[in-house]
């Protein structure tokens, strides 16, 4: 697979060979400008793959080929690499037709799997721990008394409201408590979860309210409140950062990827 992140966003073209095949065509995810693929010399690209890189399995896009798809908790994972300043490659993995490969990797069959040392590892959570041990500058850890405040890894309340066809069904109250217990915490604690500096807890909810934000915009015509200020920036700060940005799913993926759970 090759990978050519640009600009704001993130772009890959894929090859379908199996995990170890890709490495030795990835081009290595470098901060700074990438140039286009066909303008590398070949040599250079194969010269930048170095076995520092990280490899980081993602969903890929559903609406648009060979783009890094909408999965939260892969966005998750690829903002912390971000924010440390890791270089890595992607490798795109189709989930409505998974590769062999993966599940050889990961019996689960999900994403994010990411190797570190020659060790493939699945699940965010456990990614994310295993990076902070790793590669502990700068800091990013959620001290416990903050990380573990309940709305944090869930806001599954949203998922309700979604799912919901009665208006009256008290899904969408649910998914305001929820918020404005965010709220107020995030008004006296704030602006991010662990107060100045963006932490763990932050990169972990951030990706879910994007998802809140596309999926209820589009399917309920719902967004947050204006009376949820403190939320509002708070999502504002996140989806603005370069981090986020470079990871994000498309909207459009957002909203494919919430369809069946919608309709179902
Ligand atoms: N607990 C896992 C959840 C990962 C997950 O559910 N990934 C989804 C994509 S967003 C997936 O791979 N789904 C494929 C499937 O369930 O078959 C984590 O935190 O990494």
């Amino acid at each position: 697979m090759a990978v050519l992140l640009r600009g704001g966003s993130a772009a890959a073209t894929a090859t379908a060979a199996g995990p170890s095949a890709l490495l030795a065509t990835t081009f290595r995810r470098a901060h700074g400008r990438l140039m286009p693929r066909a303008s590398r010399p070949r040599r250079f690209c194969v010269a930048r793959a170095s076995a520092q890189s990280l490899e980081v399995c993602a969903k890929e896009s559903t609406t648009v080929p060979g783009r890094l798809g909408d999965c939260p908790f892969t966005q998750r994972v690829l903002m912390t690499i971000e924010e440390k300043h890791l270089p890595y490659d992607l490798k795109l993995v189709d989930l409505a037709n998974k590769p062999d490969w993966l599940f050889e990797i990961n019996p689960e069959g999900k994403v994010p799997i990411v190797k570190l040392e020659d060790k493939w590892i699945a699940d965010s959570d456990v990614i994310t721990q295993t990076l902070e041990e790793k590669y502990p500058e700068p800091p990013l850890a959620t001290p416990p008394d903050k990380g573990s405040v309940y709305w944090v890894e869930n806001i599954s309340t949203f998922i309700g409201f979604l799912k919901s066809k009665d208006p009256s069904d008290g899904t969408e109250e649910a998914l305001l408590n929820e918020l404005s217990s965010l709220d107020s915490y995030l008004k006296d604690n704030g602006p991010f979860i662990n107060g100045g500096t963006i932490s763990a807890a932050d990169l972990s909810l951030g990706p879910k309210l994007y998802h809140m934000e596309v999926a209820l915009g589009h399917y309920k015509n719902w967004s947050v409140p204006d009376s949820l200020s403190h939320v509002k920036t708070y999502m504002k700060s996140i989806f603005s950062m370069d981090s986020f940005i470079k990871t994000r799913g498309l909207p459009e993926d957002v909203i494919a990827g919430w369809r069946p759970k919608v309709m179902g």
